[in-house]
């Protein structure tokens, strides 16, 4: 047996991503003692309709998460208890609507800094309508083999070792919530372990106190004895003396009061605790305390350090009277388990890796450029160019190199508003589209004829030089087996109409004396084609394509320089129509050619 926490509690879980981690702690405990998970729904209204996945074993089990308690429990109309974790400013009305709730009966409250005037509150509105109201600032409740009910027994490892999979003898209420774990782990070494343990927490005025606890416990045949873990401050641990005096009792009580710092230090400390408050004349002190429990017939150990043997000594009589049977331990013990990166740091586990990269590295504290991390680069004067060379080619290019690519992706960074990729994009933003995707759709317009013209116009160069071809039998070659010549040709510029980028370029590279095979080749194409037909010059994409397949940059990287910069133009376009508010575009009937056949009568439906 058990009290307030049992097989049958099942909650609804008030609170966010607190209230998530909460259910979480709950789920491990669920797996421990091999039950399903107790928590039923969430209420949490900026999260209505959305489910949250909580682990369970190795698998997830989706919780739906409701607007309001009502909604809960009408759809789930087992929850009868509630763990509120929201936010303090709410838990007053969070945990009314909770006790106001007929399906409820129990509402524990995690939530710490509730207002005193609220717990009160609380704590009276739940004893007229004949229910409890643990807390606020209360780390939960845990029935050994049976349930948690909020985060006390702390980590999976820790439930294993405080036995909480089985039931023990021993009760437990406490205030603080690290000690709540402590005084479980010692039930469990120095006797059998715990029935319930209740962490009622640490604020002036929690919502029940030692004595409706004591109660219960008392009615619990399970349980044959009950540690309370009191502090100085308020009146509770004197009630409960006066409880337990007040008749013969069935259970033990073992009692221990900390506060006796207090009289050695000055007068007018703050301890941690809202309720751990000095007492007047002596009243409240942890000595008084400590008088009035030994006074009622409880134990009381002489330093918390004797807790631990006086627990023992407690559960060996109760094994001598016969009132509890020594326990067996079960053989084996569900295992939680582990994430893949736990397993992996334990070597227990080899995973084949999904993807493969050879350039860069975030782990650590910053990025890594194939090796060298971008602050450094920086520091060091390395720019841009030298970033792409890294990323694109796996190499520290060199100052000329960096220079060449500086200059492409400047000639190359916008052609206007009426070249496709601009276009495409500035219809876009005026038709309301963002950025991200107005970009993408002038960036989509790059391809064979615009633009995307310079991987192939470097793999055919490439290919030409290669194989030492001279430029009638390339472009024989080219006519017989792809088409037109990538890097040859543009829609505006011709010998008549040169294209001073191509110039730029040309000369720039030229005047370095470097060895530019592709680009002489290229250049000696154009000589022949522009004969034929004055606009098949050289164009960009040619250029920039010859020029980099020089410098060694992979053929497949080609594209790339010219999808890169042309971004540049395509961002301005969009910030600029966005800057002009300028609005939808609607091609006129007058630049459409209507080749359709004219209007004529639908025929009858056959
Ligand atoms: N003919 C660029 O053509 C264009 C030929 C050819 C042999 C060729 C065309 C072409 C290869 C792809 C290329 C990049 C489509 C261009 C760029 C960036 C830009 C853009 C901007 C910027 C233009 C008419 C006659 C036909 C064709 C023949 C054409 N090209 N023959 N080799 N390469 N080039 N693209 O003027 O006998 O009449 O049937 O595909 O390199 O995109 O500023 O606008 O920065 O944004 O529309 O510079 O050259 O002519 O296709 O009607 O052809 O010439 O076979 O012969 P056009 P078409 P025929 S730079």
């Amino acid at each position: 047996m058990s009290i307030l926490a049992n097989k049958d509690t099942r909650v609804v879980i008030q609170g966010g991503q607190a209230g998530v981690n909460a259910a979480r702690r709950m789920a491990e405990f669920c797996y421990l003692i091999k039950r399903p998970l107790n928590v039923e729904a969430f209420v949490y209204p900026p999260d209505a309709g959305k489910t949250n996945e909580i682990p369970y074993g190795s698998g997830l089990i989706a919780i739906p998460v409701y607007k309001s308690i009502a909604e809960a429990t009408k759809h789930h109309p087992s929850i009868n208890t509630s763990l509120v974790y929201i936010g303090a400013d709410r838990a007053m009305k969070g945990g009314m609507e909770a006790l106001d709730d007929s399906h409820i009966k129990v509402v524990s409250m995690i939530t710490e800094g509730v207002p005193e005037k609220d717990a009160k509150l609380l704590g009276a509105h739940a004893r007229k309508l004949g229910k409890v109201f643990n807390g606020p600032s209360s780390i939960g409740i845990i029935s050994a083999g049976a349930c948690r009910l909020g985060v006390i027994g702390g980590a999976f490892d820790n439930l294993v070792l405080s036995k909480l999979y089985r039931e023990g003898s021993f009760g437990v209420i406490t205030k603080s919530g690290g000690l709540s774990n402590e005084i479980i782990w010692i039930c469990s070494q120095f006797a059998d372990g715990i029935t319930t343990a209740i962490g009622i927490g640490g604020d002036a005025y929690p919502g029940t106190d030692y004595v409706s606890y004591l109660e219960m416990f008392e009615n619990d045949p399970q349980t044959k004895a009950v540690v309370i873990v009191g502090e100085m401050g308020g009146d509770l641990e004197e009630r409960a003396a006066e409880w337990y005096g007040a008749k013969k009792r069935r259970i033990k009580l073992i009692g221990v009061v900390s506060g006796f710092c207090q009289e050695s230090l000055p007068k007018g400390m703050k301890f941690g605790h809202a309720g751990a408050k000095e007492g007047m004349k002596g009243e409240g002190s942890a000595r008084s305390k400590s008088d009035a429990l030994k006074k009622a017939g409880a134990i009381v150990p002489p330093t918390f350090g004797a807790l631990g043997p006086v627990i023992k000594e407690t559960y060996e009589e109760l094994l001598k009277s016969g009132q509890v049977k020594p326990v067996v331990e079960p053989a084996t013990l569900p295992r939680l388990p582990k994430s893949i990166e736990e397993a992996m740091k334990a070597d227990e586990v080899m995973v084949a890796p999904l993807i493969r990269t050879t350039i860069s590295d975030d782990r650590g504290d910053e990025p890594c450029y194939d090796g060298y991390p971008a602050s450094e680069l920086i520091n060091k004067g390395y720019e841009i160019p030298h970033v792409i060379g890294l990323l694109w080619d796996k190499r520290l290019i060199s100052k000329q190199e960096a220079e060449i690519i500086k200059r492409i992706m400047m000639l190359s960074a916008d052609h206007g508003p009426c070249v496709s990729g601009a276009y495409a994009t500035i219809l876009a933003a005026c038709a309301g589209i963002g950025l991200s995707q107005a970009v993408a759709a002038g960036l989509i317009m790059i391809g064979p004829r615009f633009g995307g013209a310079v991987t192939d116009a470097g793999r055919f160069f490439k290919y030409a030089v290669d194989n030492k071809m001279a430029v009638d039998e390339f472009l024989a070659y080219m006519k017989k087996n792809h088409g037109p010549v990538p890097g040859i040709g543009h829609r505006v510029k011709s010998l008549r109409n040169p294209d001073k980028r191509v110039k730029e370029l040309v000369g720039y590279v030229k005047s370095l004396n470097i060895k530019t095979p592709c680009l002489d080749f290229a250049l000696e194409v154009e000589k022949v084609t522009a004969v034929k037909k004055d606009n098949l010059i050289l164009n960009v994409d040619g250029t920039m394509a010859a020029v980099l397949v020089d410098i060694g940059f992979p053929v497949d990287s080609l594209n790339g320089f010219f999808i890169l910069s042309r971004t540049i133009g395509l961002i301005g376009h969009w910030v600029d129509q966005k800057r002009q508010e300028s609005r939808l575009i609607r091609l006129f009937d007058y630049l459409v050619n209507y080749a359709a056949p004219k209007r004529r009568e639908v025929p009858p439906l056959k």
